[in-house]
């Protein structure tokens, strides 16, 4: 990428830290990602800076030499005039990006993006030494939610966490001029935190509301047999949804392009039915206030029967990406759900490549959501998954059992039932454990 002088778009600078635990190649991978992030917003990165700290406190996390480097790129007047410092700071010169090392820029960088979290002080410090605006990781990503949400909830979950974020930082919120605030500003900022905290409480209110019948709609559906689509931002989740379903969710080259969960019939339709959802994609150091804030997205993916984990295998840094993905998973209590490993984006891959990953994998499906083909050899896979170990059997619900019935409805397939004076005999299609299960929770009761 070069640099182009008439360019409208705005510019950004990335900064990274290495911190001892880290090495650079996590560090690579990260800014790598952060670049993506912040092209998605739109800014052109045109240098970045990196620099190895013990830890990320301090004022304004860079050392006294970077912090001048970094004003140089920005163009900040007060700053950056003699260039004498970072001899002894590790630099990682990228290819992607140009201006890796600090140097004057041609036009001065409009922002300037950390990809690590930064404490509200130590961004007003930093905001005044660059003289320009400053976001961290979190700040970038929350942006990018706000600006891709689409439907109603997802629109309120994210001006929540968006909120949260901004709160503490009110006083950074737009450029320049409200860091100078006197003390009738700090009144105005008092108040404002108090109306923040109002419209969080009033949101998070809105959110319960639209929650509650969003899992109404979901035990509906709870009888079907279900799998969800997870992964990584950009693994093309969203594109295998289209191509299972044949319905037309969004699909696009940007880093959260869906921020709502969709659900839809596999198509053609199979008997029994079979629901795929779509759901938001993961990132590395998500924020763990929008994690709470897409709980509900992700509860789609907690009552699946069945994950199909996705990855870009196209992308050298998949095998971490898939590690998050599982993490994130485990944390909401979805990984013990069966699951498989749905290696992507194989058109994309080298001579060779395939058959080294298909050896490291080898339980992994793979396939390009490009190819027909191999979109119809994964249905065929999935209905095979949820037939494989159902079995037709009865249950017996007495009616003296509360909730049995729900229960049972909400956990298998129901293929008739007959009456009795004590109870309900259930013909059901299910697997064994799941029947099983069902009967330890259903009690002695059984005749
Ligand atoms: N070459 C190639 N590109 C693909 C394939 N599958 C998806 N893509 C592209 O990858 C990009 C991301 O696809 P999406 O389906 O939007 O990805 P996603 O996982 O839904 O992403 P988020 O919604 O951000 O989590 C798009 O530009 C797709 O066209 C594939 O098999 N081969
Ligand atoms: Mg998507």
């Amino acid at each position: 990428m070069t640099y182009d002088t008439n360019a409208t778009r705005e510019t950004a600078v990335l900064v990274g830290i290495i911190l001892p635990q880290t090495d650079e190649a996590e560090t690579e991978e990260s800014l790598v990602e952060l670049a993506r992030l912040v092209k998605t917003l739109g800014y052109d990165v045109v240098g970045r800076l990196t620099q190895r700290r013990k830890s990320l406190s301090g004022g304004t996390v860079l050392g006294a030499g970077k912090l001048k480097e970094l004003a140089k790129m920005t163009g900040a007047p007060e700053l950056g005039e003699d260039g004498d410092n970072g001899g002894d700071d590790e630099e990682d010169p990228g290819d992607e990006d140009p201006g890796d090392d600090g140097h004057e820029l041609e036009k001065p960088a409009d922002v300037v993006v950390f990809d690590c979290e930064l404490t509200p002080s130590q961004m007003g410090n930093l905001q005044r030494a660059t003289g320009t605006d400053v976001f961290d990781r979190t700040g970038i990503i929350v942006e990018i939610f706000s600006r891709h949400a689409k439907t109603r909830a997802a629109k309120l979950q994210v001006e929540a966490a968006r909120l949260r974020y901004l709160a503490p930082r009110a006083r950074l919120m737009g450029r320049g001029p409200t860091d100078r605030l006197g003390k009738s500003g700090e009144k105005t900022l008092e108040l404002d935190k108090r109306r923040i905290r109002d419209r969080i409480a009033e949101l998070g209110k809105e959110i319960a509301n639209i929650e509650r019948g969003q899992s109404t709609g979901r035990s509906a559906r709870a009888e079907q047999p279900s799998v969800a689509l997870v992964g990584y931002t950009n693994a093309g989740k969203s594109s295998m949804m289209r191509a299972l379903t044949g319905s037309l969710v969004l699909v696009e080259d940007k880093l959260f392009a869906t921020l709502d969960t969709t659900v839809r019939t596999l198509h053609p339709v199979s008997v029994p039915r079979i629901l795929v959802s779509d759901t938001v994609g993961f990132i590395k150091k998500l924020p763990t206030d929008l994690v709470a804030s897409f709980r509900s997205t992700l509860e789609e993916a907690k009552s699946a029967d069945h994950l199909l984990f996705v990855v870009d295998a196209s992308d050298p840094s998949f095998r971490s990406q898939l590690e998050t993905t599982r993490e994130v998973l485990s944390s909401i209590e979805a990984g013990d759900i069966p699951s498989h490993l749905v290696l992507n984006k194989i058109d994309k891959l080298q001579a060779g490549e395939l058959e080294e990953l298909q050896k490291e994998f080898p339980d992994a499906i793979s396939v390009s959501t490009k190819s027909t083909k191999d979109m119809a050899r994964l249905r065929e896979l999935l209905i095979g998954f949820f037939e494989e170990d159902m079995v037709d059997d009865e249950v017996f619900v007495p009616y003296t059992s509360s909730g049995g019935v729900g229960l049972l409805r909400s956990k298998m397939r129901v293929l008739g039932e007959r009456h009795n004076e004590q109870g309900t005999y259930f013909q059901v299609r299910a697997r064994t454990e799941t029947l099983t299960k069902l009967r330890e929770q259903l009690g002695p009761s059984r005749p």
